[in-house]
């Protein structure tokens, strides 16, 4: 199985500037001296590591990072302006290697963590720098020193930031293919997803990317080894938060919640800390008919039931297959994972 992340970039600093060649020209001054200013420095490629970023996404666009050149010295011993460096934010837990040699380059593991990956090139000295007692007039300045520029893979392990979970068939597949370039096996029998499918996700409106897996779909006595059982459960348990899926047409009006029931139940079986992570609840393929009044009758238990529990649930209705309730469900999941990252952020003070 492969969830490895992988772009290749190309950085280049920034050139240092070429030193001036200049002579003082001011009246009653004939034979001024040298005042040839030096260049200023390039600008460096810093990696930085931030916990906002969570996929390598990006760099599916973006191909070549330059930092900017040092502006070239002045007369009147002006020196010419620095270069900005460019820092590029990276997803902690970033490999870095160079991609023509393979060599390793760094292990980003922290948030925060800062690496200077390209050099900016020194400024060249101005002619000033170059007057001596027996050569008054310098006619020459250095040029600014080159640029670095390195080819390299950025490779990154992916965590799920999200997990599905639900029963066989509820459609769980169908929504990772339709919000992410996953192409997973998708069937109108159950069981038809055997291993975990990670889709990474990019809002249409722009935003972070994130992750979310897809795992076979979960049933009754599952804990207990039933159907395919638990074991893709702990492919869950480090996301943020679970989107549980339920088939609107297999709602039971009698017994609206079963199906909801029936997959919490396995999820506090498995770990009662899975059992805690906050829900989004989604009642998917409602362009079938009778959706709504399903629909309906679930959300009126439900809302009686949560009055009770614990979890934060948010419910939402969409269909795979029309579009409908896909935007709204990605700008959910958006604000979830905004707001778990103030969290986390909270903790760390
Ligand atoms: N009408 C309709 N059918 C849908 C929709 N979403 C999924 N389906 C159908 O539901 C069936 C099951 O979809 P999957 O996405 O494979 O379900 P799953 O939850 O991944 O199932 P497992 O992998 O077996 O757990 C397929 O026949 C889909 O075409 C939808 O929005 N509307
Ligand atoms: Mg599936």
């Amino acid at each position: 199985m492969k969830f490895i992340d992988e772009a290749n970039i190309t950085v280049e600093s920034g050139k240092g500037g070429s030193g001036c060649v200049s002579f003082r020209r001011e009246k009653f001054i004939p034979k001024g001296g040298p005042d040839g200013g030096s260049g200023g420095r390039g600008g460096d490629i810093i990696l930085v590591t931030s916990s906002r970023k969570r996929t390598l996404y990006d760099f599916n666009y973006k191909k070549v990072f330059k930092a900017q050149n040092g502006s070239g010295g002045e007369g009147n011993q002006r020196t010419g302006k620095d270069g900005d460096d460019l820092i590029i934010e990276i997803p902690p837990g970033t490999v870095v290697v160079n991609a023509d040699t393979g060599e390793p380059i760094k292990d980003f593991v922290n948030p925060d963590e800062t690496f200077v990956l390209a050099k900016g090139g020194r400024g060249g000295q101005g002619n000033t720098h170059f007057k001596t007692s027996t050569h008054q007039t310098p006619r020459f300045a250095q040029p600014g020193e080159p640029a670095e520029t390195f080819n390299i893979r950025l490779e990154l392990k992916l965590i799920a930031d999200v997990g599905l979970v639900g029963l066989p068939n509820a459609g769980k597949s169908t929504l990772i293919s339709v919000i992410s370039s996953a192409r997973p096996k998708i069937g109108a029998y159950p069981f038809t997803t055997l291993i975990p499918n990670l889709g990474v996700v990019k809002p249409r409106w722009g935003g972070e990317a994130f992750v979310v897996a897809d795992i076979p779909g979960l049933i009754e006595g599952a804990h207990a080894g039933a159907g395919l059982g638990i074991q893709f459960l702990r492919h869950v348990e480090r996301t943020r938060f679970l989107v549980h899926m339920i088939d609107v047409s297999s709602i039971d009006i009698d017994d609206p919640l079963r199906d909801y029931e029936t997959i919490n139940r396995e999820l506090t079986l498995y770990s009662e800390e899975l059992s805690h992570k906050p829900q989004i609840v989604v009642l998917s393929k409602m362009d079938l008919t009778g959706a709504e009044e399903a629909a309906d009758s679930f959300q009126k238990a439900i809302e009686s039931h949560l009055v009770q529990i614990s979890p934060k649930i948010y419910l939402g209705r969409i269909s795979a297959a029309t579009g409908s309730g896909i935007d709204d469900l990605i700008s959910t999941i958006v604000s979830f994972l905004d707001a778990t990252d103030e969290n986390r952020q909270e903790n760390e003070f």
